[in-house]
């Protein structure tokens, strides 16, 4: 990239476990949400990329290729099965195994503690996120989470792009009696509560720890100089990014957002001592999960809704982006390259994204996802030669060094993903890996770790820190 970086910064790469670990319902592991969400309809969670079974040569791979940090996460139904009570050592062992093998090898372990996979038991229960009931059993998982590994881990990460579990069909369960933006809101604000806890509690625990969630930003881009557009990106923003990015760090809802919901009647229920709660519980940083910038339109209220469609299958141009009536309907860059799936290539994002995230809330950023779904086809050599995606970082990390020059605190950066996994919304049919998993959708075939060119790329940027 030809940029020189600083010496301390965190060079990673990240996994999260049910789109890896695989075993779903081995040693005392129960089902959660996600992995019932997606059985069936694309490559089914029981073996994913056999992590599981092979943690150790993945790790062995992430010392050879020189990880400073490795983000993972932690599986709720692993650890307490029933969602709550009695801790399953199995599981403990399996995270504490991998974490002892880390801190071996000077891979400072970052952990997610919620990466969609809420225990389907307490869905069942109690309607999950939808019910304040949840707070309470997500802090006592933290605080588990706390008490066994808070000696060796540093790094946590609460929750995994919050804004985007309301937004994306298999990631939460909702009630179809009632409606549905209100039930959204309302688990949003349960969401907010219980994330602030896990804050106090691991201020509780654990003295030197650094903690903060990982939202999922796409910046909107107005898709002319027509007024109307540019308001329509702003109200995008509010909506999808600042909504959220207010909560973790100001601890209070945008007004603008706030009168929004009023006006419609989704507004959620606050309870005593919750923005208390919440503004008190200030992350140390920020994640950001970037993949894509976004163009949107205005469009006027009295034109008829659509339903959001996405690329799935990485084949036609399925796409039908996200629109609001009277607010705004996202649109097609003319400028920029597409991947696959349709998400838009816009490493010149980063850096806006990253300025104005730093302008408004001061923050230190660690950039916990960047990378490219694509499909890899083993050559007859068995290479993946992935220069695809060897170019997308690349240009991603020369924007995010501008934007440090710029003066914003970047402290790390994971490279989504270490292995191929399963994708959540596509299956082995969209890999992000720096290895290759030998296995499709249908055909296990033999798991074998095969490192991509990109592998080889990232660890010669590793080792030159940013200038290879
Ligand atoms: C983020 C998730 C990841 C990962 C990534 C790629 O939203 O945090 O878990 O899946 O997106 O998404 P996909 O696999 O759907 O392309």
């Amino acid at each position: 990239t030809n940029s020189t970086f600083p010496e301390s910064f965190l060079w990673a790469a990240g996994t999260s476990s049910y789109q890896c670990e695989g075993a779903h319902l081995t040693n005392g592991k129960t089902l959660s949400v996600v992995e019932k969400n997606i059985n069936n309809q694309y490559a089914d969670p029981s073996v994913a990329s056999g992590h599981y079974q092979l943690w150790e040569t993945d790790v062995e791979l992430m010392k050879d290729l020189g990880l400073k940090a490795y983000r993972f996460s932690i599986s709720w139904p692993r650890i307490l099965p029933n969602g709550r009570g009695a801790v399953n050592q199995e599981g403990i062992n399996f995270y504490r195994n991998i974490i002892a093998k880390l801190k071996e090898y000077h891979i400072e372990p970052i952990v997610t503690i919620y990466h969609f996979d809420l225990p389907q038991c307490l869905q069942d229960e109690y309607g999950g996120w939808s019910s304040r009931k949840i707070i309470k059993d997500f802090e006592e998982y933290c605080q588990v989470l706390f008490d066994h590994f808070g000696n060796d881990v540093k790094y946590w990460i609460t929750i995994n792009e919050q804004s985007n579990m309301f937004q994306l069909p298999y990631l939460m369960e909702f009630d179809e009696q009632l409606p549905l933006e209100k039930q959204k809101f309302e688990m949003n604000h349960i969401m907010t509560v219980a994330h602030a806890k896990a804050i106090h509690r691991c201020r509780q625990t654990i003295a030197d720890a650094k903690i903060g969630p990982a939202l999922g930003i796409i910046p909107n881009y107005p898709a002319s100089a027509k007024p109307e557009d540019i308001l329509a990106a702003k109200h995008a923003d509010d909506l999808r990014t600042y909504l959220f990015m207010d909560l973790y760090m100001k601890g209070k809802y945008k007004q603008s957002v706030w009168n929004y919901m009023v006006h419609k009647g989704v507004e959620p229920t606050i309870e005593p001592g919750d923005m208390a709660c919440i503004k008190t519980a200030k992350p140390d940083f920020i994640g950001i999960n970037y993949y894509q910038s976004r163009v949107v339109k205005f469009v006027p209220k009295d034109t008829a809704e659509k339903e959001l469609k996405l690329n799935y299958d990485g084949e036609a141009d399925e796409t039908q982006f996200e629109n609001i009536p009277g607010l705004y309907e996202g649109a097609a860059n003319p400028y920029t390259n597409k991947t696959q799936w349709d998400w838009e290539i816009d490493p010149v994002g980063l850096r806006y994204l990253l300025n104005d995230i730093y302008d408004r809330y001061d923050v230190p950023v660690l950039i916990t996802e960047n990378g490219i779904g694509t499909m890899d086809e083993l050559t007859e050599k068995k290479e993946i030669l992935d220069e695809e995606r060897i170019d997308f970082l690349r240009n991603h990390l020369i924007q995010l060094h501008l934007a440090m020059q710029d003066g914003v605190k970047v402290w790390g950066y994971v490279v989504w993903s270490f292995i191929d996994l399963l994708s959540t919304s596509s299956g082995f049919r969209k890999r992000y890996g720096l290895v290759y998993i030998d296995r499709d959708d249908t055909d296990l075939k033999t798991l074998e770790r095969i490192k991509k060119q990109s592998y080889h790329w990232y660890q010669a940027v590793i080792t030159s820190n940013g200038q290879s």
